[in-house]
């Protein structure tokens, strides 16, 4: 609805039908529809001049359909009721020009067809309602071939066109409703389910969906790979057995190995409540499997992949886990429909399940080894922050949903820049290269115009100064609900194309630009590894031949230095002891004083908070709207003090501290050792690690110094979400649509704000325990991972040489023919491994 349309003469109507005196921010999309519905239910009842109790049922009944989950809508619809009966305006249908002026073709034929619906609820309809509903329809200027379709529904009688159907199925589509209230959009969806449904051509032979040939190529390719690497991983395994390999070694292949195998892509599907986003999914697998629905439905996060055997998992936040059917499945996954209805977030909040995982051998996309993440609309999810950055972690492309009907308004433009930063970890100069943006519900602009402008507007937002996207083919104009329906039906048609547009770059994206670099990665590391094998079989030969012997000296030395190297390791360990207990002291006297002025910093901020809800009656919404704005407060406060005081004063002295000794620590392990024995020396291949783990241990530039605490957000996502539910809500909605005229707008306002505040206040003090250990649980990662990168490398040091040791032992013991088919065996498996790195060569290309 066109808000800048509404004039004083609507202001002046709708003040009269409700007896209060309103203002243009009072009058909303579903307050303007709810007048005119009220208007002409109520004409239906009295239009033969005599009102029957059973008449008054069945036009409270039907308006306690659109009411009663929305104590406000409710409360209103009593008001209407009694200012229509009073001003009889259901008989001056004149009067409601200006509100008429305000709706949608859509929203007019809607009217029309909750008219006729309540008509035809006792059996059939009367003849004098009939005649005054198609007053009705000619005031509302509805389409006489749209008005057969709906009067042949309710009355079973009369014909209509074909292609008129089509057109009134169109217009209904509940997706056009989004400015209304939910009760209206679901029941719109109930009466679009009573028109007689199209028949379809019948399908002969069902075409293949995309068979996604790029993405099976590839798949072909990484497992030839990755039996090569299979392959080379077995010959180290036998060569580290035999003691002529260190074990490190063993691992290192294993580790690679285990990458390649277990190499999959991960697409996330993000957006707004009722985009598509399940529709889109059902749509790239090409079979229903997702719920869907015309109002909010996804509940948790889906992940969709192959498996051997179809099962479905459900995790739950305390880390349970059980296998469940596929009956239960479609309920778990979804929203209640009253929690739909009625506002979701408490349902949302109190959900148990963390994600649930689709397992089926037979979804062509996930066949080819994609695994695909459904999630709830992000717009009013309690736990949006945490919840995208799930979805987020190790996603290789994300797809952000909008829609055609209402082009990213502002809150949903913010979302976008928010999985945008997310994707680029908050370089807020880097666009997005992983970000796909398909506009959805293309099959609803009846306009080549509106197509166009569509486009140009997109563009100028995304070519503006956003820097949200970079890459070739990353915006799509689809429609998902109408590509799945063609490819169900057999058709082909534009929506179809379309969409095999979108799939083929978003293989291509995969594969060019996420695939290949995760198998050139893999195979510079087995090059690498072969190397090191191929120099440490080289020696092994030398110390059988006995060319390379390591005097008893250097033997005692070696052993002093792993005695020494264990200290080191100790050293550490209590240093990140003392370091912590002095961290954990001062991070808790730092967050009392942030406590300390934080309310009145929060009563600060709160000055700036607004909302476009009218305080009348759209109190929920109103009220949500501060809850919002209580909570970014608190998380913006919550950043600072991380970003300000902990990182700085407390935690980055410290972390210095250790990564300088650690830093210490290793080079002396590395001088140490070379200075010992040409042997442990020779190549330094083996020893390499240790330099490499040195680079990982310097300044804060290196990504991970700030671990956890460098998540984007991560403020917002340990905080509890503050909702407006329990008594207070009660006492806000039980305040009763008539008696605000007693305390006025503005103190209406204030005295929910206040509510919010406090209600806020009191849940933030109940879970500072929570908050707290959250941070701890950080800063203790913080350390602990550093400490065990270096007990790591320390280890690793440890079984090098002590495989040296070993070797040097065995050959002590063997005879010389022994000697003899053990240099045999090495030259063997040498020559193999140096076979499959020329194949592995060959094969990359
Ligand atoms: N006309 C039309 N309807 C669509 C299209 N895509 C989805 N829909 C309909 O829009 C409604 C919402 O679709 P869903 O796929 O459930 O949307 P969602 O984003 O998963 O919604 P939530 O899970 O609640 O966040 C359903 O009634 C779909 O049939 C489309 O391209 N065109
Ligand atoms: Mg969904």
């Amino acid at each position: 609805m066109n808000t800048v349309l509404i004039g004083t003469e609507a202001v002046d109507l709708l003040s009269r039908i409700t007896g209060q005196k309103l203002s243009q921010r009072d009058i909303t999309p579903p307050v303007v529809f709810l007048a005119t519905l009220v208007t002409i239910l109520s004409g239906v009842i009295y239009v033969d001049g005599v009102v029957t109790n059973e008449e008054k049922q069945r036009l409270h009944s039907t308006l306690n359909r659109f009411s009663l989950a929305n104590s406000s809508l409710g409360q209103l619809t009593q008001l209407m009721l009694k200012g229509v009966a009073k001003e009889q305006i259901y008989k001056k249908l004149g009067e409601l020009t200006p509100l008429i002026a305000l709706l949608s073709p859509s929203q007019r034929l809607l009217l029309v067809g909750f008219g006729y619906e309540m008509s035809a609820a006792d059996g059939d309809i009367d003849i004098r309602e009939q005649k005054y509903l198609q007053i009705v329809a000619n005031r509302l200027e509805i389409a006489p071939r749209h008005l057969a379709v709906i009067e042949a529904s309710f009355s079973g009688q009369g014909d209509f066109e074909k292609e008129a159907l089509a057109e009134v199925q169109s217009l209904l589509d509940s997706a056009r409703f989004h400015d209304l209230d939910a009760v209206f959009i679901k029941a719109a969806s109930d009466l679009v389910a009573v028109l007689p449904t199209i028949v379809e051509p019948t399908v002969t032979q069902k075409q293949n969906f995309s068979t996604y040939e790029q993405l099976a190529e590839f798949q072909k390719h990484r497992q030839q790979i990755d039996g090569l690497c299979f392959e080379i991983y077995k010959i180290v395994k036998d060569c580290a057995d035999s003691d002529f390999l260190p074990s490190t070694l063993e691992k290192e292949v294993k580790t690679i190995s285990n990458k390649l195998q277990s190499q999959r892509f991960r697409v996330a599907v993000i957006g707004e409540f009722s985009q598509g986003k399940s529709t889109l999914l059902n749509a790239l697998l090409g079979q229903e499997i997702q719920p869907v629905r015309a109002v909010p439905c996804s509940g948790t996060i889906t992940i969709l992949r192959y498996g051997k055997q179809k099962r479905i998992i459900c995790r739950y936040k305390d880390g349970r886990e059980e296998e469940i059917s596929h009956e239960e499945y479609k309920d778990k996954a979804s929203i209640s429909k009253q929690a739909a209805l009625d506002g979701l977030s408490e349902e949302l909040r109190s959900s148990e399940i963390d994600e649930i995982i689709f397992e089926s051998p037979d979804l062509s996309l996930c066949q080819n080894g994609v695994e695909i993440l459904d999630s709830p609309g992000l717009n009013e999810h309690p736990q949006r922050t945490a919840i995208t950055q799930k979805l987020l972690k190790e996603t290789d492309a994300a797809i952000f949903l909008t829609n055609a009907m209402r082009l990213l308004p502002e809150k949903e433009k913010d979302l976008l820049r928010d999985v945008k930063s997310q994707l680029v970890d908050g370089q807020e100069n880097e666009p997005a290269d992983n970000l796909f943006i398909l506009v959805n519900f293309m099959d609803l602009l009846d306009d080549e115009e509106d197509k166009i402008d569509i486009k140009q507007r997109l563009n100028s937002f995304i070519n503006g100064k956003n820097l949200l996207i970079k890459g070739e083919k990353r915006i799509h104009y689809i429609s998902a609900k109408a590509a799945l329906k063609s490819h169900l039906n057999g058709t082909e048609d534009e929506y179809l194309q379309a969409f095999h547009n979108f799939t083929n770059h978003l293989e291509q994206f995969l594969i060019s630009e996420q695939g290949d670099i995760k198998i050139n990665d893999a195979t510079r590391n087995i090059h690498k590894s072969i190397e090191s094998c191929v120099n440490g079989l080289d020696r092994a030969v030398e110390i059988l031949e006995g060319k390379l012997k390591i005097s008893e000296q250097e033997k005692q030395q070696i052993l002093e230095q792993i005695g020494e190297v264990s200290g080191r390791d100790v050293k550490i360990r209590l240093l990140v002891n003392t370091l912590l207990d002095n961290v954990y002291e001062q991070a808790n006297a730092s967050w009392q004083e942030w406590l300390e002025g934080l309310d009145e910093r929060l009563v600060k901020r709160s000055e700036q908070w607004s909302s476009p809800h009218s305080p009348i009656w759209s109190r929920n919404e109103l009220a949500k709207d501060y809850a919002r704005q209580f909570n970014q407060d608190l998380s913006t406060e919550l950043d600072l003090w991380i970003n300000n005081q902990l990182k700085e004063s407390v935690l980055k002295e410290s972390l210095e501290i250790l990564d300088n000794v650690i830093q210490q620590e290793l080079q002396a392990i590395q001088s140490n050792f070379q200075n010992i024995s040409y042997l442990l020396n020779k190549d330094s291949i083996n020893m390499q690690f240790l330099q490499e783990s040195q680079v990982n241990f310097s300044s804060e530039a290196t990504k991970g110094f700030w671990g956890g605490f460098g998540v984007l957000g991560f403020g917002a996502a340990i905080l509890p979400v503050i909702l407006f539910t329990g008594p207070i809500m009660a006492i806000i909605l039980g305040m009763g649509a008539g008696t605000w005229g007693m305390i006025g707008i503005t103190a209406l306002e204030e005295s929910i704000k206040n509510n919010v505040f406090q209600m806020g206040g009191e849940q933030f003090a109940n879970s500072l325990d929570d908050i707290l250990e959250k941070i701890n649980q950080v800063i203790n990662s913080l350390f602990i991972e550093r400490l065990e990168s270096v007990s790591q490398v320390i280890e690793q040091t440890i079984l090098i040489s002590e495989n040296l040791l070993e070797q040097q032992n065995n050959v002590h013991q063997a005879t010389l023919e022994q000697r003899n088919v053990e240099k045999i065996w090495i030259e063997q498996k040498r020559k193999e491994l140096k076979k499959l790195q020329l194949e592995l060569k060959k094969t990359i290309g």
